[in-house]
């Protein structure tokens, strides 16, 4: 068979990429052809994301790709879940929200009235997170705005929006709203009805693999295409795209996929729905070819993102590899604190919140950057752990291996720590997992890739071999 180019749309909470892949039945490579900062504003009504000049900045990708590949045949969009936009005619209503935009406790507690957690859970399947869409939307309905709207359109789903004319949602993405049946995987309108959302703005689903659309005129003009270019489903969640290029034997494998956020947990064919997974509070997402993400969310390397940011607001300079090295010849022991502790998720003072924690726990409060910054990987750590055993419990699976993928793998102490602390050989890598999944699955599609996720997973073993931390005793 052939081998070929397609392009990936990227986009995660502090930054943006397109990607260019070139697959063959056996090669795969990728590499980033436009990057750009993702920054959220704050204006006088909360958080949000500023969508069009992420747009920007994947069209000014796009045009690279295909400068350097003309021959590109496909784009798929990717992004951090549960996020959207309003639409009427085709025309945004408002600036889209960010999810840690503190709006939604109003909608949880509407939803819940109405509809208990459990039930929530016996439908879908979901981990209770304050910002799960159908909160963000009850709240939408309260400051009523959503009976203005036609359309609700996820953040990937927007932007495949721009550039095809088509609405539609990418199931996996969609299965993160709240509003999907974790059986039969289809909008539960029911649900919708029930919480007074107009199920009449939920598009189309689609799954990953399918042809959206092609690029309209306007798009291939600003991209430099001389024809139009499809744009194709792929896992449009960013934590689905990324599972499919976790080099892993799945039935004994668990995966971190460690960014903005930890997901902690494991691929399995059934959900798990009992009262031991909600009160553990994990989450049975939709995964590529139908399989389930059942994980948790932990709260990952924000914890030390937003510390950065919070010295250097105060003028204190940060060098991230020299952070790194100081916390790993940190001696002192260290606070381990809950990095599941919701005080965590609003952006703001971290180091400030860690140190209260502490303080409230009778634990060694941290007091330089490389203190604080062990302190939060070894939280981490001590949660992946936590986590993987959970998963495997709540599954009745056995976990021989850890994998772990995005910037996570880069980090050697994290790695170093988890593997310890869960007691298990952890295997990082790919750095960039989110956009290989998302380049395979459009590859399968246009033929130069094949068969099962297994055979797609085989293809990133080869071509980036994970590297092996053993647990220390
Ligand atoms: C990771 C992620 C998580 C989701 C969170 C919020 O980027 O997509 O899977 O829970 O962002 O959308």
């Amino acid at each position: 068979s052939t081998s070929g180019h397609v392009a990936a749309i990227d986009l995660g909470a502090t930054s943006g990429r397109v990607m260019l892949g070139a697959v063959g039945p056996n090669s795969l490579e990728l590499h980033a052809v436009g990057r750009f900062p993702n920054q959220p504003v704050r204006t006088i009504n909360g958080l949000h994301w500023d969508l069009l000049a992420l747009y920007r900045g994947a069209v000014d990708g796009l045009r690279a790709a295909v400068a350097e590949a003309p021959d590109v045949a496909s784009i798929g969009v990717d992004s951090w879940a549960v996020d959207y936009a309003l639409l009427r005619d085709g025309r945004m209503l408002g600036t889209p929200f960010h999810y840690r935009d503190e709006r939604t406790a109003a909608g949880v507690e509407a939803v819940h009235a109405v509809t208990p957690f459990e039930e929530l859970y016996r439908r879908n399947g979901l981990q209770f997170l304050p910002f799960n869409t159908v909160y963000q939307l009850a709240a939408e309905r309260d400051g009523g705005m959503l009976s203005l709207a036609d359309t609700m359109l996820l953040v990937p789903d927007l932007i495949a929006y721009f550039l095809t004319g088509e609405a539609v949602a990418e199931r996996t993405n969609a299965s993160t709203t709240g509003l999907v049946d974790v059986i039969t995987h289809a909008w539960d309108t029911e649900l919708a009805e029930r919480l007074q959302l107009p199920a009449s703005v939920l598009p189309r689903l689609v799954d990953p693999g399918e042809r959206i659309g092609s690029t309209l005129g306007y798009v291939n003009d600003g991209i430099g295409a001389i024809s139009p270019i499809d744009v194709v489903a792929v896992g449009s969640h960013d934590t689905a795209s990324a599972v499919v290029a976790v080099p892993m034997r799945a039935e004994t494998a668990a995966y971190i996929s460690c960014g903005t956020w930890g997901l902690v947990g494991l691929e399995l064919e059934q959900p798990v729905l009992t009262d031991a997974a909600r009160q553990a509070n994990f989450t049975n997402e939709g995964g590529v070819d139908s399989r389930v993400r059942f994980l948790h969310n932990v709260m990952g390397l924000w914890l030390l993102s937003e510390s950065i940011r919070e010295w250097e607001r105060a003028g204190e300079s940060v060098e991230l590899t020299e952070l790194l090295a100081a916390a790993a010849s940190v001696t002192a022991p260290v606070a381990v604190f809950d990095a599941n502790d919701p005080r965590f998720m609003a952006p703001g003072d971290m180091p400030a919140r860690i140190a209260e924690w502490c303080r409230e726990h009778d634990q060694p409060v941290p007091s330089t950057q490389a203190e604080f910054a062990r302190s939060i990987i070894e939280s981490l750590a001590e949660a992946f752990g936590d986590a993987v055993r959970t998963a495997a419990e709540l599954s009745g699976r056995t976990v021989e291996t850890i994998h772990m993928v995005g910037g996570g793998a880069l980090n050697e102490l994290l790695c170093q720590r988890t593997a310890d602390r869960a007691g298990l050989p952890v295997l990082a890598g790919p750095v960039e997992a989110t956009a290989i999944g998302n380049v395979l699955v459009q590859a399968r599609t246009q033929g130069f890739a094949g068969g099962d996720l297994e055979s797609l997973r085989d293809l990133v073993a080869t071509a980036f071999a994970p590297r092996r931390y053993d647990p220390k005793a």
